[in-house]
């Protein structure tokens, strides 16, 4: 997960109509680390044949926690404010793990399978772009972007 943590002008920015899907399959989170805006829908659905109970842990936000049976249909929740990150358990299966990154501006992005990303339509500035790992943690670069640039930032961790 990555995000703009610092250098966005504070603005009312749209939040996305389009929920966030975070799916429990095979008593697993489907995707692991999802990225939502404060406000922003996301959308948790039940593919499995047993009972889920997802219950995120947020330091900051209120908590909640929702049992889901079997072919319930998909429940909308969104967090009020900012927290990098929120993580995610489910009460019935304690090896169930999820993170959700909940961002104040539409500028972050989750990482491919191939570790790359994209972040559209920056306003001209110079910004510090923050990087979040569930083991290896945190790293952060500054980037001055111009109109119509496009800047290649990489990061690397070592395993
Ligand atoms: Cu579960």
């Amino acid at each position: 997960m990555l995000r703009w943590k610092s250098g966005v002008p504070a603005r009312n920015w749209a939040v996305p109509s389009t929920p966030v899907a975070i799916d429990q399959q095979y008593c697993m989170y489907h995707p692991h680390v999802i990225g939502a805006m404060t406000g922003q829908n996301i959308q948790i659905s039940n593919a499995d044949p047993v009972n889920h109970n997802i219950h995120p842990v947020p330091q900051t936000n209120e908590e909640w926690n929702d049992t889901q049976s079997p072919g319930e249909a998909p429940k909308l929740r969104s967090f009020a404010k900012q927290e990098i990150m929120v993580p995610v358990k489910c009460n019935v299966h304690p090896w169930m793990r999820a993170y959700i990154g909940v961002v104040s501006h539409p500028f972050f992005a989750v990482t491919g399978e191939d570790g790359s990303f994209t972040i559209k339509g920056l306003p001209p500035g110079t910004y510090t772009i923050q990087t979040w790992h569930e083991k290896f943690g945190t790293q952060e670069q500054q980037v001055t972007v111009g109109a119509k640039e496009s800047k290649a930032v990489d990061f690397s961790y070592k395993g």
